[in-house]
């Protein structure tokens, strides 16, 4: 065997792993570094959340009860943290025109809630609403996570979206004045 092609039988095999191994995504888990929460529509700031931003803001654990009334925890961000991230207009700017706005709360399977905006303003309401990112204390998983919409105090739970992937803020009525 010429030296050549021996380099070329011991070389080739490690050149493609070297090769598979940089592929970006790959090697490290795709969930790391990938888009978890989309915030967009009518806000000033529009977001991309990732899993590390959910972590840098405020969160909170809420003591409920699923729609079958056993006791569960969830814990993650409240909306209205988000929201004001994005800019969108609560406190005192929740009024006038920015009554008309609404949120419509996407999720990965097609299926989505509205809320008013004020269902999320503290100087509305004293329920707390939130992204929730665990269950439990537990990653939540698909198909109800990773985010999943938690509020307290519905009797039912359809506004509770799973698998949720955008906050978009949008306005009633929006061709009138
Ligand atoms: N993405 C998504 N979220 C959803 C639904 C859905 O079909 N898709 N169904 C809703 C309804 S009608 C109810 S009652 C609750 C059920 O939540 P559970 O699966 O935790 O019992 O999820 C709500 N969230
Ligand atoms: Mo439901």
């Amino acid at each position: 065997m010429t030296i050549r092609n021996h380099l070329r039988q011991r070389l080739a095999p490690a050149l493609l792993l070297a090769l598979l191994s940089l592929q970006p995504g790959r090697a490290q888990g795709a969930s790391a570094h990938s888009a978890l929460l989309r915030v967009g529509g009518l806000v000033k700031h529009p977001l991309i959340l990732q899993e590390a931003d959910l972590q840098s803001l405020p969160r909170r654990r809420l003591a409920v009860t699923d729609e079958k009334g056993h006791p569960v925890s969830y814990e993650g961000v409240p909306v209205a943290a988000i929201l004001r991230r994005a800019g969108a207009p609560l406190g005192a700017d929740l009024r006038g025109p920015a009554m008309k706005l609404y949120l419509l709360v996407e999720a990965a399977d097609g299926y989505a809630a509205v809320f008013a905006l004020p269902e999320f303003d503290p100087d509305f309401t004293s329920r707390v609403a939130i992204v929730a990112d665990r269950r439990d204390g537990h990653p939540i998983a698909p198909p109800e996570g990773p985010l999943r919409l938690v509020i307290p105090g519905e009797r039912r739970h359809a506004r509770w979206v799973r698998e949720v992937t955008a906050l978009d803020l949008e306005q009633a009525r929006a061709s009138s004045p």
